[in-house]
């Protein structure tokens, strides 16, 4: 029976296509503080800092492009004779922009508004302020629809199955600090699932998995894929 591959994807995937990482150098952390920009604490405090992070970011994110990581991620649902998930952290839309079809977000979207009033769902404007209204409850109390930190990330139930009945998991770009996520190698390799890790450099998890490939997604993501379609 054909096997079924769940991929988590992070930051480190859409590096290419010129969207900032949050823990690099350069990343999304040196130039703003965790707790002011991802914490519902900090939305409260502060909405107008976190609407204006967020939209430029959004603005950002919409004039991306996939890269070869994406394109080869793609490639690989439409041909792999089994199942392929992508499960992402990421907000952008780069998977489904390169043709993935079953991409599951479970930090949420840069493209969702969601009412912090009423919950309320909504296709987000470009830029968003606190002033935004909702369409339901008509309250000021729009907010980006991510997942901020003490909050339950989405899709876990699925998540959690689709990991109990993989035979691969593959993690690419992500640097295993944020959990849940960084716990689903061991989940799958519990479950039998082989598993490898696919990053620029070793993330803070990679002893956990069993193989490991270093170097830019755009250069290991498709190689990878290739050696998958052609049985190696
Ligand atoms: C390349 C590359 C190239 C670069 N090619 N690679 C103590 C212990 C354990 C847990 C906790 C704890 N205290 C608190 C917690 C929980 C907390 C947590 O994990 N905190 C940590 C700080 C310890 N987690 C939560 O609160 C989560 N919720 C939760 O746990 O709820 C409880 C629950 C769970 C499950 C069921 C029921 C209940 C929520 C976490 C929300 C995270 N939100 C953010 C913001 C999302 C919106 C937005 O985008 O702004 O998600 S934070 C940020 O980090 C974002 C990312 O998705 C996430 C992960 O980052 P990622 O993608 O790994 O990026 P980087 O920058 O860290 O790494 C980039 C990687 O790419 C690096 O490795 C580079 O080497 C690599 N790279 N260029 C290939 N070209």
């Amino acid at each position: 029976m054909a096997r079924k591959i769940v991929i988590l994807t992070g930051a480190g995937i859409s590096a290419e296509s010129g969207l900032g990482t949050f823990r690099d150098a350069q990343g999304l952390w040196s130039q703003h503080r965790i707790e002011d920009v991802a914490t519902p604490e900090g939305f409260a405090r502060d909405p107008d800092l976190v609407h204006r992070f967020y939209s430029a970011r959004r603005i950002q994110a919409a004039a991306a492009q996939p890269n070869a990581a994406h394109h080869a991620l793609a490639r690989l649902e439409a041909e792999w004779p089994g199942e392929v998930v992508i499960v992402t952290q990421n907000v952008d839309a780069l998977h489904e922009a390169a043709g993935a079809r079953q991409v599951l977000h479970m930090h949420g979207t840069l493209a969702g508004a969601l009412c912090a009033a009423c919950g309320h769902r909504w296709p987000a404007t470009p830029e968003m302020t606190p002033t935004t209204p909702c369409p339901a409850c008509n309250r000021a109390a729009a907010r980006p629809d991510v997942v901020w930190f003490g909050e339950i990330p989405y899709f876990m139930e699925e998540i959690l199955t689709h990991l109990g009945e993989a035979d691969l998991f593959a993690a690419i770009g992500t640097s295993g600090q944020v959990y849940p996520a960084a716990a689903f190698v061991q989940e799958a390799a519990a479950q039998g699932a082989q598993t490898v890790e696919l990053n620029l450099e070793r993330s803070e998890i990679s002893r956990a998995f069993e193989s490991r490939r270093f170097g830019p997604a755009t250069e290991v993501v498709p190689a990878w894929v290739e050696d998958l379609l052609a049985g190696r």
